[in-house]
């Protein structure tokens, strides 16, 4: 066993897992690169990881078709009150959501090795991070958490004998019988998965399912759910956001935190290339940011994951170019379709479609199948070092100061391009009403429109009424050196169903001109919705915009806001008398703008 394995805790931990569990061996890792090789020869071994002949060090996986992205239906926020889980959340009672799942638990490793992942959410040792520990049987997981997040026995040695972490206990929930042959993605059927979560106590445990958000413990349920309940409790904030830096021409720095619902670009932006002369953008991060209050007053963000798992159908050259260059090695690929000459392909990506290929569920596959090649949300796992644009500052400990908050989403009609917020308690309201044409990133129908505040509807850890407050207190206690909010939407589509905006490096263009706003070097219209850019204000130099096309992605047509009204009314009645008065008093202010 491991030297640093001393910490109490942690050690009765293994032990009561070990009893339930029953695994026929235990594995304590330590985050090496032989480690990592050692778990993908397994993998190799067992047929499960396909080699890619074209990209050095990395490998494809395919998932059971009904193992494919989040479930949201099936996660939980098991607060001892139901009450306190609020009206977003899936709820069980804490003691029989155990019991059921402690049943589940039982003898459900047999036949499998025990994994126990010690892992920092953040640069190891830094006051802003915090320590997990993953026990899983799937070496499948292991492999994207070494990716996803620092896994390492520094980490066991920060710990020493007394030090706390987060538990997180995942099983695939597929026990192997003496002889049995392992199917090649072992899960649970969907009515025996549980993803559940107990802030109370800071405990996570996982059941069935060996997919993304459902099995890597460290991103959506710790460095969200968990996260963002302790972070109310505790004053910080812990958001569904991208970080990134802009530049512009004369150096100054701006640093932009954005939170968009899953499958909505957010990748693609914190990635993005200016199309715009001198000005540079770095990423930090893609997904998730954590935010404090520096002693200077502001409000500092880190990236607490080490890696991207992002969305690979549609990611290409012309979409995501540094993305594409992140992914030429040391990448797992999960669900894409696999060409003949041993490299990956996906619906999107530059060039021809292959004239063959296997799709992701193991079948030939040509340009005349009916089926996609690669399933909606295929992922890649790739480090956020091999970005070619990673920011040089991407793991400061002490994070850096957030200028402007962007929320955004989805949406064919209604919503302008970009509107800033009239001030905090108006952005506040932005991001609690923002709605967005649901993808696949969650098992269910695509393209129906939800309310989606501030992009954390799966991923918020308690009453959202309470988050709605906590972003409020935030404000209070930000005041003036508070970011500025805005609100964006990419997908405006014209009558005939036309994307208005071209997107991707011309959104650098938008960005401009927030930073522009906040230097005070352009005014903005007046309007009920909040504050529209003036004419000839974004820059539209070196693309050509019909200025019709301009005019109806600015647009602001009144009755179908007041249409929305109802909508809004209903979101919000769902959170009752948790609703903070301020929202309520957004709400009629909106109206009365919109006459
Ligand atoms: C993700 C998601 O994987 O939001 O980031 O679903
Ligand atoms: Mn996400």
């Amino acid at each position: 066993m491991n030297v640093s394995m001393k910490n109490k805790k942690l050690n009765m931990w293994i032990k009561e897992v070990t009893e339930l569990c029953q695994p026929d061996d235990i594995y304590i890792c330590n985050g090496s690169k032989e480690e990592y090789a050692l778990m993908i020869q397994k993998l190799l071994k067992s047929g499960i990881a396909i080699p890619l002949d074209k990209r050095p060090n990395s490998f494809l996986f395919r998932s059971d078709p009904s193992d494919v992205a989040r479930v949201e239906d099936r996660t939980y926020i098991s607060t001892s009150s139901k009450e306190e889980a609020g009206p977003t959340n899936n709820w069980m009672e804490p003691k029989e959501l155990k019991n059921t799942m402690l049943n589940l638990y039982k003898g459900c490793m047999k036949g499998r090795t025990m994994y126990v992942i010690p892992f920092s959410m953040g640069p190891i040792g830094s006051p802003i991070s915090k320590i997990g520990v993953e026990i899983s049987d799937s070496p499948y997981v292991v492999v994207n958490m070494h990716i996803m997040t620092r896994v390492s026995d520094r980490v066991l040695e920060l710990l020493g004998a007394d030090g706390d972490f987060i538990p997180c206990l995942h099983s695939i929930g597929a026990p192997l019988a003496a002889g049995e042959k392992d199917s090649k993605w072992p899960c649970a059927p969907i009515d025996k998965k549980y993803i559940s979560h107990f802030p109370e106590e800071r405990l996570i445990w996982s059941y069935g399912s060996g997919y993304g958000g459902n099995a890597l413990l460290g991103k959506k349920c710790l460095a969200l759910r968990i996260a963002s309940s302790v972070a109310k409790r505790e004053g910080w904030m812990a958001e569904h956001m991208l970080i990134l830096r802009l530049t512009n021409p004369e150096g100054k720095q701006y640093h932009i935190a954005a939170a968009f619902p899953s499958a909505c670009g957010k990748t693609n932006l914190a990635m993005m290339q200016p199309s715009i002369a001198g000005w540079k953008c770095e990423c930090i991060g893609d997904d998730i940011a954590w935010m404090k209050i520096g002693s200077d007053g502001r409000l500092y963000a880190i990236n607490p994951e080490n890696g991207f798992f992002g969305v690979a159908p549609g990611t290409s050259y012309s979409t995501n170019p540094m993305a594409m260059d992140t992914l030429k090695e040391n990448v797992i690929f999960t669900n894409c379709a696999l060409t003949d000459d041993g490299d990956v392909w996906w619906e999107g990506m530059d060039g021809d479609e292959p004239a063959h290929a296997i799709d992701w569920k193991g079948r030939d596959w040509t340009p005349e199948s009916t089926e996609e090649a690669a399933h909606p949300n295929a992922r890649f796992t790739a480090p956020a070092s091999q970005c070619p644009v990673i920011c040089k500052d991407w793991e400061k400990p002490e994070g850096v100061p957030i200028d402007i908050f962007i929320f955004g989403g989805r949406r064919s009609n209604v919503v302008p391009l970009v509107y800033e917020a009239y001030n905090w308690d108006h952005g506040v309201f932005l991001g609690a009403t923002a709605a967005s044409e649901t993808t696949a990133a969650n098992i269910g129908a695509v393209g129906n429109l939800r309310r989606d505040p501030f992009a954390m509807t799966p991923f918020c850890g308690y009453h959202m009424g309470d988050y709605f407050q906590h972003w409020l207190d935030m404000g209070d206690r930000l005041g003036d050196k508070a970011p500025r909010v805005f609100y964006v939407n990419w997908f405006r589509k014209s009558e005939d169903g036309k994307f208005l905006w071209p997107g991707f490096s011309d959104n650098s263009r938008i960005l401009k001109w927030m930073c522009e706003r906040i230097d005070g070097k352009v005014g903005a219209e007046e309007t009920p919705i909040g504050l529209l850019p003036n004419e000839g204000d974004i820059d539209l130099n070196g693309i050509n915009i019909p200025s019709d096309d301009m005019g109806e992605l600015l647009r602001i047509d009144t009755d179908a806001w007041k249409a929305e009204i109802p909508d809004i009314e209903n979101h919000f009645f769902k959170f009752g008398n948790r609703l903070p008065e301020r929202l309520r008093k957004q709400l009629q202010e909106f109206k009365k703008r919109l006459g």
